[in-house]
């Protein structure tokens, strides 16, 4: 700690004392290992991790607890009472040898930390550094467990030392106005911040691309390592991603009565809706239903909660393909490639083995798994699962949600309307003049331009521009993609124009399209299914933080038009 005092930075003072704590951590683990209960393979993994930190630092302690034997033999001989003998033995076994090995360790810290620092932008960067390199752990059940009782302690401190704290005030264009603006909920997550978009644990798009693991070096996040990183708030290494690809498949058996229950709708079914008619059916194996019925304690409601949702998560690639291949293919059932991840598998399982757009589906899944907590899918997601309803049903009615145009099936409506551009003109190489007179025509028949505007963002989407960043590296030919380029350019000042649109600018389905369509994937119509399997990478993780954290059925209070009425009398 003497080293600490000496930091002029602040900044670097604050990592010292993270790394130091890890150490702490660490002896406590060692300690408390093995009062731990294990599951599964996660225990194995878990004492691997404990051999391995040993086992690292194994010749530091063996000579120092030689020496220690020495000088305690050569002590119990010189002294009188057992007592005393006691009291030496803790000091020079226990207590010394922590305190040496903290030290060292600390010094050690502190070279790692002078080099890395300098190596980062900022304090966060070099925070999440560490929080990487604090785990091996490749079981992500095990690690969450870890975490839980901290995060329980931070929301507890905040109800009871903050409680009062106000976040803003409700008013009457709130109430009319779709809450925009409210906040309202708890979603760990990710955040969307106006301007700058979409944060995953903090992590902007750009830099998830930089930091998550991807197939090969430098390819996509993949979303396991999105999944990764929204449940625990920590960057996984490939090791971790690739045990959480593995356990994801070995996760993804469907049953028969699952594929049957769709069978049962016609095949001219919305694929919408053939989706969540599968997820009900997955439903009947609910972990949490059954744990529920066995009366299992409320503080364990999260580990049935953590099964349903990776069961979930696991099965919805096959369950959406199935569809796929059902409508608009020969219906036969592509199994899972056992080497393959799970953005990969999914396009194998619809039929696509082209690299490129195995590469596309991580990349899509990924940016598409969360928008915070606000956004239809997810807040219906978590509204619905307050009152304890299983994952399942809570994803169910996500889907539901999705489904709507202004929401998830604003990318299909999307490939729609460019299709009828072409039409209409009977070529994409159109003149600006032609497009804007076909956005009047749009907005003059009383339809929105669809895949611009947004209830939060007030500026071009960043998914929208890491897609738009991928068709320039691998289709920047592509007569659709110059289309869309176009319109990208005509669309903002006319909505600008009309004077009430708070965002003229494209979102993430003003782009998607025209990236699957150039990869095959031509069905728009299928497009929000696939919206929905990365949706629930997203909500899933914050559906067994609300279990873990113990959050409450959801229910606002509303009000009458009359009392609302009478409520502005009196304020007016
Ligand atoms: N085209 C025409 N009018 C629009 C558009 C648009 N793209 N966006 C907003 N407006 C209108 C909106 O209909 C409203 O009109 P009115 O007062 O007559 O009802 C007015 O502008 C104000 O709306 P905003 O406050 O800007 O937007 P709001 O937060 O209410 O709605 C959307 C957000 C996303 C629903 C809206 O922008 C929209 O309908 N966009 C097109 C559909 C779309 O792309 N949805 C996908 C969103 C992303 N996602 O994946 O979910
Ligand atoms: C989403 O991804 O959920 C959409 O952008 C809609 C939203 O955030 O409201």
């Amino acid at each position: 700690m003497a080293c600490l005092c000496c930091m002029e930075d602040l900044d670097f003072s604050i990592l010292l004392a993270i790394e130091i704590m890890s150490d702490y951590e660490l002896l406590y683990m060692l300690r408390e290992g093995s009062k731990r209960r294990r599951v599964g393979t996660s225990h194995k993994e878990q004492r691997g991790r404990c051999r391995e930190r040993v086992g690292n630092s194994k010749p530091k302690r063996t000579k120092l607890l030689n020496n220690r034997n020495h000088r305690s033999q050569t002590t119990t001989a010189s002294t009188a009472t057992q007592k005393q003998n006691h009291h030496h033995f803790w000091l020079v076994q226990v207590v010394w040898p922590l305190v040496h090995m903290a030290f060292f360790r600390s010094i050690s810290a502190l070279s790692r930390l002078r080099s890395r620092v300098g190596q980062q932008s900022n304090l966060a960067d070099s925070v999440r550094w560490l929080q990487t390199q604090s785990s091996t752990n490749t079981d992500l059940f095990s690690e969450l467990k870890e975490l839980v009782p901290e995060y329980q302690e931070r929301v507890k401190k905040l109800k009871k030392e903050h409680g009062n704290v106000e976040l803003g005030k409700i008013t009457v264009d709130m109430v009319l106005g779709g809450m925009r603006g409210m906040t309202a909920l708890l979603w760990l997550g990710s955040a969307v911040d106006p301007d700058e978009g979409i944060r995953f644990r903090g992590m902007s798009i750009p830099e998830c691309q930089k930091k998550l693991p991807g197939a090969f070096p430098g390819g996509e996040p993949l979303p396991e390592a999105v999944l990764w990183l929204l449940l625990t708030g920590k960057i996984p290494s490939k090791e971790q991603v690739d045990s959480l690809s593995q356990e994801l498949r070995s996760r993804a058996t469907i049953p028969d009565y699952a594929y049957k229950a769709i069978d049962a709708l016609p095949v001219s079914a919305h694929p919408m809706t053939q989706f969540t008619t599968g997820v009900m059916a997955l439903q009947v194996q609910s972990e949490f239903q059954k744990a529920y019925e066995g009366g299992i304690a409320k503080a364990r409601y999260w580990e049935p909660t953590y099964e349903d949702s990776l069961n979930l998560i696991a099965r919805l690639p096959a369950i959406a393909a199935y569809i796929y291949r059902r409508k608009y293919k020969d219906g036969k059932i592509i199994p899972l490639d056992d080497s393959l991840d799970y953005g990969a598998n999914y396009a194998h399982m619809l039929g696509f083995e082209d690299p490129e757009m195995l590469e596309f589906m991580r990349l899509y899944v990924s940016i598409h798994s969360d928008h915070e907590g606000g956004n239809v899918s997810s807040h219906t997601a978590h509204l619905v699962a307050s009152p304890l309803s299983d994952p399942y049903l809570a994803f169910a009615a996500a889907l539901n949600g999705l489904a709507g145009p202004l929401h998830g099936l604003a990318n299909q409506e999307v490939l729609r309307w460019i299709r009828s551009i072409v039409a209409e003109f009977g070529t994409p190489n159109i003149s600006t003049e032609q497009l804007s007179d076909f956005i009047y025509k749009t907005l003059n028949s009383g339809q929105v331009v669809p895949g611009y505007g947004h209830g939060v963002l007030r500026q071009t989407d960043p998914r929208y521009t890491c897609q738009r960043e991928f068709a320039l590296k691998h289709l920047p030919n592509d007569p659709l993609f110059q289309l869309v380029s176009k319109i990208k350019e005509v669309v903002p000042p006319i909505l600008t124009k009309l004077g009430k649109v708070k965002n003229p600018w494209p979102n993430v389905d003003a782009h998607s399209g025209v990236l699957l369509n150039y990869y095959g994937l031509t069905e728009e119509n299928y497009y929000t299914v696939l919206f929905g399997v990365a949706r629930s990478i997203g909500v899933a993780p914050q559906l067994i933080w609300d279990r873990a954290l113990g959050m409450p059925l959801e229910r606002p209070k509303s009000v009458t038009l009359e009392k609302l009425e009478q409520l502005c009398g009196k304020s007016s």
